[in-house]
């Protein structure tokens, strides 16, 4: 840390994300506050997302520190609700306390300013344009000046804000960082400020290391993994996607090696996950990655990667330098919907993907989004069809390996304006808000919130994914000639828990099922006994099972009045069929946007415009 401090009381702060904290460091809050601390300041991190206080220990946290800045780095869009509760909050505990927001959830500027009390938004990558406001700020608390100098914040690039006129500002974005400079994380801040242990975990809770046996290998025992990053931004642009990052940048693979070795000597670390957005687009790093990462006697998983970018030979390298897996966004088995995407790659891509990793004995889990604009009960069986040939191919029954999620329509893509544009989210900022609040705090594996863009009725978009994995599951094990579950397995996941839940937790916890696993974990993975049952004994009854579950859920869930109106829906599409065909030609969403959606008119549309449009 930097010796000469200056300036303001500053907290930087995460909001949870998920039900229990990921393994995935909080890679933004960090990288500024070293850019911070390198300016000389000296921030403290308050990680709610790692630490998880109750929302009265954060009340009093503000109430007694007082900061003169508060940066909240709000990673996803789904952040909004616990967002807005917190800025309100800090401002009516600690009024004179200033507060940014940076992350993804900023692609909302406006709202974020006019009715959830951010008073500045960082957008894109915030190092840069941290320190820059933070001198700003420390010159107007230095002189006890109150409100703001909109001619010097004007010329900082990369912030949002409401000016003397209560008009949205955007200043644009700020210069990308180049690679090199990309500054590499300090774990020491989550050991002192966080839980490391949070950070830095056991391989063997994570199935696609405990499943290759090189990870039992005796000098291995003990060895932990961490996450590392070796790009970033991606070379495509997919129509549901949103990135603050344009382009792609790859850090040089010396400055990974030293990362990867100060893990090594520092934390015991022996397995790394490459999370990055993008892994692999650029062959040159990767060529370079393999060979160097060989003598450091790791174990490694990469993560998105596009189908496109492998082959058997490079998949068989990765695995001989110690990957032990691959994920991959294949996203649809549709070849139309992989074109609304905009997924620049095509389904052979991803049959050829899924064929050679299981060649080259690598550990996949298959993700898929349904329910686009243009998916039909046509595409469906198209995916369906593709994932039973992509899943008989795993070594072991597919309900872990599917990850199915509904498409969640997140700002600053186009699925989002198109949302917007066809009355489904609204236009105005309070019907905005509305939708934020509706999709905070859920994943994409939510069947009950997502919007449905299909010609189909809710309740059929939702049995879809039921009646998919029902299927990939009994295609596999007769193909394989594999039993399903026995009485005693549904007697021990079924009928214990309504009888005894003492003894089944008790069971539970033996078997060591964590808590992240049974909540569906990263993945959202659908473990339920009850495909396993219809799909081994009653699969000529699917289709009528299939909708007595669904029904009874959301009965449940609706309660009668909207039950009944959403089973009508249903009864009106099946009779009257599919009401329009939006899709005829299933060009990219992007194409279509741009072509419905009226170009900006007032000049808070117009500061808008850059973070609608993506990057
Ligand atoms: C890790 C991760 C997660 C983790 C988060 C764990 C954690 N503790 O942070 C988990 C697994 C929980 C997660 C979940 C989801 N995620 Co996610 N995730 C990511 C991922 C891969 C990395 C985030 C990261 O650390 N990036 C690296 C850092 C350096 O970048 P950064 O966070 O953007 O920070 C920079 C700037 O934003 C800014 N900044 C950030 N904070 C602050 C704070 C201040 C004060 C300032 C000034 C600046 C600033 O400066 C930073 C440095 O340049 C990103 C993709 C990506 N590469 O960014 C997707 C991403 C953030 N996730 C995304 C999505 C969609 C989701 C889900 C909603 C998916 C889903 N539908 O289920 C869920 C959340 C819902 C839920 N309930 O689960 C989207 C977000 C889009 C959006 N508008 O919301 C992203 C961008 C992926 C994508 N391209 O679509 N995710
Ligand atoms: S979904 Fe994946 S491939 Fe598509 S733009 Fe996002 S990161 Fe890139």
């Amino acid at each position: 840390m930097n010796n000469a401090i200056r300036g303001p009381k500053i907290v930087i702060c995460t909001t949870p994300i998920r039900p229990v904290p990921t393994d995935y460091p909080p890679f933004g809050s960090m990288a500024i506050i070293q850019a911070l601390r390198g300016a000389g300041y000296d921030p403290v991190f308050y990680d709610i997302d790692g630490l998880r206080p109750t929302f009265e220990s954060v009340e009093e946290y503000f109430t007694r520190e007082q900061p003169d800045v508060l940066g909240i780095s709000a990673v996803v869009s789904t952040a909004y609700a616990y967002t807005k509760r917190l800025a309100r909050m800090v401002k009516r505990v600690s009024p004179k306390t200033r507060i940014i927001l940076g992350g993804n959830l900023a692609a909302s500027a406006e709202i974020l300013h006019r009715l959830a009390g951010i008073d500045y938004c960082v957008s894109g990558e915030g190092e840069v344009v941290a320190v820059n406001l933070m001198n700003y700020l420390s010159r107007r608390i230095e002189r006890a000046l109150g409100g703001d100098d909109f001619v010097a914040l004007r010329a900082i690039p990369g912030i949002s804000f409401l000016d003397a006129d209560g008009r949205l500002v955007f200043t644009g974005f700020e210069a990308k960082i180049p690679a090199e400079d990309f500054i590499e994380p300090d774990y020491t801040i989550l050991e002192k400020e966080s839980r490391i242990e949070n950070f830095i975990v056991d391989p063997l809770t994570r199935q696609d290391f405990a499943w290759d046996p090189r990870t039992s290998q005796p000098h291995r025992k003990g060895k932990k993994v961490a996450t590392v990053v070796t790009t970033k931004g991606c070379v495509a642009r997919c129509t549901f996607c949103h990135r603050w990052d344009k382009g792609y940048r790859t850090r040089p693979v010396d400055h990974i090696v030293r990362q990867i070795q100060h893990l090594k000597d520092r934390y015991n670390v022996g397995f790394i996950m490459f999370s990055d957005e993008n892994f692999g687009s650029d062959r040159q790093l990767v060529n370079e990655l393999i060979e160097a990462i060989k003598p450091l006697d790791v174990l490694y998983i990469v993560g998105g990667v596009r189908c496109r970018t492998v082959d058997p030979d490079l998949l068989k390298r990765l695995k001989d330098s110690g990957c032990t897996a691959v994920y991959y966004g294949m996203e649809s088995g549709s070849t139309r919907i992989l074109q609304v995407m905009e997924k620049n790659a095509t389904l052979e891509h991803n049959r050829n993907a899924a064929r050679w990793t299981a060649e080259a004995g690598l550990y996949t889990i298959y993700q898929l989004v349904l329910g686009m604009p243009g998916e039909s009960a046509e595409t469906i069986r198209e995916t369906t069809e593709f994932f039973k040939e992509a899943t008989a191919l795993l070594p072991e029954p597919p309900l872990m390996r599917m990850s199915i999620n509904f498409i969640q329509a997140l700002p600053g893509t186009p699925v989002y304006e198109y949302a917007r544009h066809i009355g489904e989210i609204g236009k105005t900022l309070a019907e905005e808000e509305k939708y934020l609040e509706l999709i905070s705090d859920i994943n994409a594996a939510d069947e009950t919130k997502f919007i449905n863009f299909t010609d189909w009725d809710y309740l059929t978009v939702q049995s879809w994914r039921r009646r998919m994995t029902i299927d990939c599951f009994t295609h596999y094990m007769r193909a394989k000639g594999l039993p399903g579950p026995s009485l005693k397995d549904i007697y021990r996941h079924l009928i214990l828990p309504r009888i005894s839940p003492k003894e089944y937790e008790r069971l539970r916890r033996e078997s060591q099922e964590t808590l992240g696993y049974e909540q569906g974990g990263y993945f959202n993975l659908q473990r339920s006994l009850h495909y396993e049952i219809i799909g081994t004994y009653f699969y000529a009854l699917r289709t009528p099972l299939i909708w007595a579950w669904l029904l009874k859920q959301e009965f449940k869930r609706l309660g009668p009045r909207r039950f009944a109106s959403r089973l009508a829906e249903t009864i009106r599409r099946r009779v009257a069929g599919p009401t329009h065909d939006a899709y005829a030609d299933y060009r990219s969403l992007r194409k279509v946007v741009d072509a419905i959606v009226p170009k900006p008119a007032t000049p808070d549309e117009m500061a808008m415009a850059p973070f609608r449009a993506g990057r």
